[in-house]
């Protein structure tokens, strides 16, 4: 189609003077409120609850334990993988404690305070039992599959070079700006229930409450009203959310409940954490020939919805941007005695990328070739397209080698280049590192409803829902482009299941490359065929695969271990881009998460499963000032997929920011014999590798906890 033009973000303005409304905003008067009682042990016998004395404060309403929800339905896992052992899951704790943080007991209180009160008078008595942590080589897989493709022993053995990499992923703490939230209405009269939930998924919501509630789909309404981030985070229920829902309709009246970010660190979903190792086989050319790999990631002690996704994409989008035809790759996922693990921003793709990055640089580094030409050699190339990999993924389109071209032709690399070099001039230890990787946004369908008023306003509306990231203000403009008006005469409405068709929700990437399909469809036939309302359901063909190349240019100060990240180029191919502004936005949000994980964040367990990250002075989020200067360059290649031509760029800055920062802080401390680095790179983390590579130690060792 067409370029549309882009439009300023109609979202910010409401957002930025506080005119936002969250589930916490949403009047409800006469609204009960819950806190949570949750268990200080990772692992232990229930042995009793004495709810007597908080049942006495003042205000108190209900007091709830395990038995009283224990006829409820349970909360339903997405089986990616071929093999799955299903973990039955209880609302509130019966008989053991499974992780620290695990809800135990619900006080339900006129306000607050009342609960908060009552909640510390709650006695729980449980006897301790040894927590399971995350062991890669443990035998007890709660989910597992493989791939083969090809004579894989023959290509190792064949092999001029064969190289090794493994990688242990800080466990991540999403923290969205908004915490976790939900608000239950139940209208006695009429059998209605209606729900605000801070949610990227809210039909999802409302399917999986119906049943776990046992009510009727119709009866049950659920509102994402403004979401103030997700991040993954809250793309699945939460047996919290389940509590407040069943309470309201059980006590007739309003119930809510904002978790703390304590609460959020301790019980909402981590991201990453995975142990990944791979060994890439090639000829004296640098070809390569085969790929072995193995992906092990930490589940925690329940399986929200999305649990196994990134233990799935982890394996599955290997080996990436490249051409391999020979592969053995395997994943697996345990559970263990600490929070639950889902999907984060990227949710695999980075572990997949740094694994397959880190190989190719090795690669690079054994047969003596530079790491841009070793990748030309080895992309999938433009006229193999569409071409499927070894795990049956199919990337849809892309010219990899010219985007590779395109980034190291371009005057911001070369001004990367010459930085470094007057850095290394002026005495400083500086790198460049690179990495190339790939985006799979989600496939399926998303729906789309498009109505013209008699005045020529139209309404579209949107199974999808939005969190912040502009998802309104680009339906608005693919809408206002194929009526060509304004798109100040485009409402959109997302994220209510009444007045929005179903969706599948804001994840994986897929709301531009399907969402906004479909709203494009939608768009069209109502106005080529001139009608005032049209409905459509899209189902996009396959998955779009947007690509990217990214530099890094880092120093180490060599004192104090300290890393800074000088300046960062970025290339991605979006496919068909609807509105830059809103690209650049996704590009930048993601590099700083990315920036988190490779310097600053990671969630801690001691060996007892006790959380010793438990709050924001513990637990390093980027800031503002942590962020390096960036260049954007992009490359157009349309996905033939999906109507629009999109390909996902939300996740891309989480995927392609940590490894060009580790491949250029592996680059910068080569020198010194530093050859085993670990995220986060701490100042203190490198300063040790420095120190241990002097001595002739080993340097960081691999934490496989
Ligand atoms: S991690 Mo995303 O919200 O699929």
């Amino acid at each position: 189609m067409p370029k549309p033009k882009p439009n300023v973000r109609r979202e910010d303005q409401r957002l930025i003077i506080g005119k936002g409304v969250f589930t916490d905003d949403v009047p409800l008067p006469g609204a009960l409120h819950v806190a949570f009682v949750r268990s200080s042990m990772a692992h232990g016998k229930l042995l009793s609850v004495d709810v007597e004395n908080a049942c006495q404060v003042p205000g108190v309403v209900a007091v709830y334990s395990g038995a009283d929800v224990a006829g409820l339905g349970v909360l339903s896992v997405n089986k990616i993988l071929s093999q799955v052992r299903e973990q039955p899951f209880p609302i509130l704790a019966q008989g053991q404690v499974m992780a620290v943080g695990q809800p135990i007991v619900a006080v339900v209180a006129e306000a607050a305070k009342a609960a908060l009160d009552a909640s510390e008078l709650v006695v729980i008595d449980v006897e301790e039992e040894q927590p399971e942590l995350f062991n890669p080589s443990a035998g007890n897989a709660a989910a597992f599959e493989q791939w083969q493709q090809g004579d894989v022993d023959a290509a190792f053995a064949n092999a001029a070079h064969i190289v090794r990499a493994s990688i242990q992923h800080p466990r991540l703490a999403p923290s969205p700006m908004e915490p976790r939230a939900i608000a239950a209405d139940f209208d006695d009269e009429t059998d209605q229930l209606t729900i605000w939930l801070a949610s990227q998924t809210p039909h999802r919501a409302r399917t999986e409450l119906a049943r776990i509630l046992d009510i009727e789909e119709e009866n049950l309404r659920v509102i994402a009203p403004d979401v103030g981030g997700a991040f993954g985070m809250k793309a699945s229920l939460y047996p919290e959310d389940v509590l407040v829902a069943w309470a309201s309709v059980k006590l007739k009246r309003p119930v809510r409940w904002n978790a703390t970010r304590s609460e959020d660190m301790l019980a909402a979903t981590h991201g990453r954490g995975a142990f990944s190792r791979g060994e890439l086989a090639l000829d004296r050319n640098g070809k390569f020939l085969g790929l072995r790999a193995e992906i092990a990631c930490p589940l925690g002690h329940w399986l929200p919805n999305s649990a196994i996704i990134p233990a799935w994409n982890a394996a599955r989008i290997l080996p990436g941007p490249y051409s391999i035809e020979t592969a053995a790759i395997s994943t697996k996922a345990f559970l263990t005695n600490t929070a639950p693990v889902g999907i984060y921003r990227g949710a695999g793709r980075p572990e997949a990328a740094m694994l397959m990055e880190r190989l190719v640089e090795e690669a690079a580094c054994c047969a003596g070739i530079d790491p841009v030409d070793i990748r030309l050699r080895n992309f999938v190339s433009a006229n193999q397209m569409p071409h499927t990999g070894p795990t049956g993924t199919v990337l849809d389109s892309g010219d990899y080698a010219k985007a590779m071209d395109q980034l190291t032709g371009s005057k911001s690399y070369q001004m990367l280049i010459d930085a470094c070099e007057d850095l290394r001039r002026a005495g400083k230890t500086a790198a460049v590192g690179i990495a190339a990787f790939v985006e799979p946004c989600g496939k399926g369908w998303e729906s789309a409803r498009v109505q013209v008023r008699a005045d020529g306003h139209i309404v579209a509306m949107s199974g999808s829902s939005t969190q912040g990231q502009g998802r309104e203000t680009a339906y608005a403009t693919i809408v206002a482009d194929v009526f060509e008006i304004p798109a100040e005469q485009v409402t959109v409405l997302c994220g209510d299941t009444e007045t929005c068709p179903p969706g599948i929700g804001a994840l994986a990437s897929r709301s531009t490359a399907i969402g906004a399909s479909a709203i494009l469809q939608a768009a069209r036939q109502a106005k080529e065929g001139s009608l005032s309302d049209v409905s459509v359901v899209y189902e996009a063909e396959g998955e779009a695969w947007g690509f990217g190349c990214y530099a890094a240019l880092v120093t180490v100060d060599l004192e104090t271990g300290q890393l800074q990240i000088e300046k960062m180029l970025c290339l991605d191919d979006a496919g068909t881009i609807v509105d830059p502004i809103l690209v650049e936005g996704q590009l930048t949000g993601g590099i700083a998460q990315g920036l988190g994980e490779a310097l600053l964040e990671n969630i801690v367990y001691d060996d007892y499963g006790q959380l010793v990250t438990g709050s924001l002075s513990d637990y390093a989020l980027p800031r503002a000032a942590d962020m390096p200067e960036i260049d954007f360059l992009s490359m157009e290649t349309p996905s033939p997929f999906n109507l629009l031509g999109a390909k996902g760029v939300g996740e891309a800055g989480t995927i392609g920011a940590p490894v060009a920062i580790l491949n250029a802080t592996y680059n910068a401390l080569a020198q010194y014999g530093v050859d085993a680095l670990n995220m986060p790179l701490t100042g203190e983390k490198i300063w040790r590798a420095i120190n241990a590579a002097k001595n002739g130690k080993p340097g960081d060792e691999i934490q496989e906890k």
